[in-house]
């Protein structure tokens, strides 16, 4: 009775649950322990122009709260995941798919869209604009003029699906200025949050990942209630063409609850996925279905966005 498939653009998947990039997606090995369980998808490791091996290890850790990791965009080139993609979409029941990408400029960029833009893939693109780890690149959706731009110059000639993996915002300001720069595109979704940039986690007297001198993305619990507030801003702000992708601090049915009643159409599982391995997705499935059948809800759309304020 109950159910929790949903639709990003014209693509169906049965369950509204998937991986959040980074986490169970560097290998078609990983890629393929997601696809047989119980989520609804999976999205790739971001994939660049070539091959990278990232930054130096040690280079994520678990806290007790969640994760710091500075891994420096290490991926086997997008062609790997393009290729792969490919050859799963040739089965038939297979599930549709996220592939993320982004250049090492906004040069290379356009030379993987085109590239994609040319192949058979008919999935879903992510295009990431929110690593924060890789030395000297800053997080490109923090810098609005830059963005504009690359969008610009993406969607004169780029027509496939395509999706952005955001950094969250911390300005009202900022929402408004990023949503109006969002809608004037075909954007199909986008994914809030990556992880909180350039945080700090010490452990005694010495940092816990080596690269940058420890500084490192955070994920997990202490980002839920900021990856909440960029899912409802971006909900209340962006045309309703462009769907939301609930992503930060999801480890129980209850926190991918709160993400859909802010307004997310899917919602990935990043810090706890990696500490609890695939099985998660069925245990926070059955969780969210609970929730559900407490509540009277049958569908993902009979509470998403229905956030409740005070009066
Ligand atoms: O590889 C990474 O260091 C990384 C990336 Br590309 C990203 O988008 N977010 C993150 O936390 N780490």
């Amino acid at each position: 009775m109950v159910s929790t498939a949903t639709q990003i653009g014209s693509f169906t998947f049965d369950n509204c649950l998937m991986n959040a990039a980074g986490v169970y997606c560097m290998t078609k090995e990983e890629l393929l322990k997601i696809e047989q369980s119980q989520a609804g998808s999976f999205v790739t490791k971001t994939g660049t122009l070539t091959a990278r091996q990232g930054n130096p290890e040690p280079r994520y850790a678990d806290t007790n709260l969640g994760s710091i990791n500075s891994m420096g965009l290490p991926n086997h080139g997008f062609h790997y995941y393009l290729d792969f993609l490919s050859e799963l979409a040739k089965h038939k029941d297979s599930k549709s798919h996220f592939l993320s990408v982004v250049g090492m400029s906004p040069a290379e960029t356009k030379t993987i869209l085109k590239t994609i833009m040319a192949s058979d893939y008919d999935g879903l693109v992510e295009l990431n604009l929110s690593c924060p780890n890789v030395p000297g690149k800053p997080q490109i959706a923090y810098d609005f003029d830059t963005t504009d731009q690359l969008l610009e110059s993406i969607f004169s000639d780029y027509t496939k699906p395509l999706g952005i993996k955001l950094p969250p915002y911390f300005d009202i300001v900022h929402f408004d200025q990023a949503a109006a720069i969002f809608n004037k595109y075909p954007l199909t979704f986008v994914n809030c949050v990556n992880s909180i940039g350039n945080g700090l986690v010490i452990d005694d007297e010495q940092v816990i990942i080596k690269p940058k001198n420890g500084f490192g993305g955070i994920g997990g619990d202490y980002i839920k209630p900021t990856a909440l507030a960029n899912v409802h801003a971006f909900y209340q702000r962006l045309k309703p063409s462009i769907q939301i992708i609930g992503t930060g601090g999801v480890k129980t049915g209850r926190d991918a609850f709160e993400h859909i009643l802010c307004g997310a159409s899917m919602v990935q599982i990043g810090t706890a996925l990696h500490q609890e391995g695939p099985a998660i997705f069925e245990r926070v499935t059955t969780e969210l279905k609970t929730i559900m059948i407490q509540k009277g809800y049958q569908r993902l759309e009979d509470f998403r966005g229905q956030l409740k304020y005070m009066a």
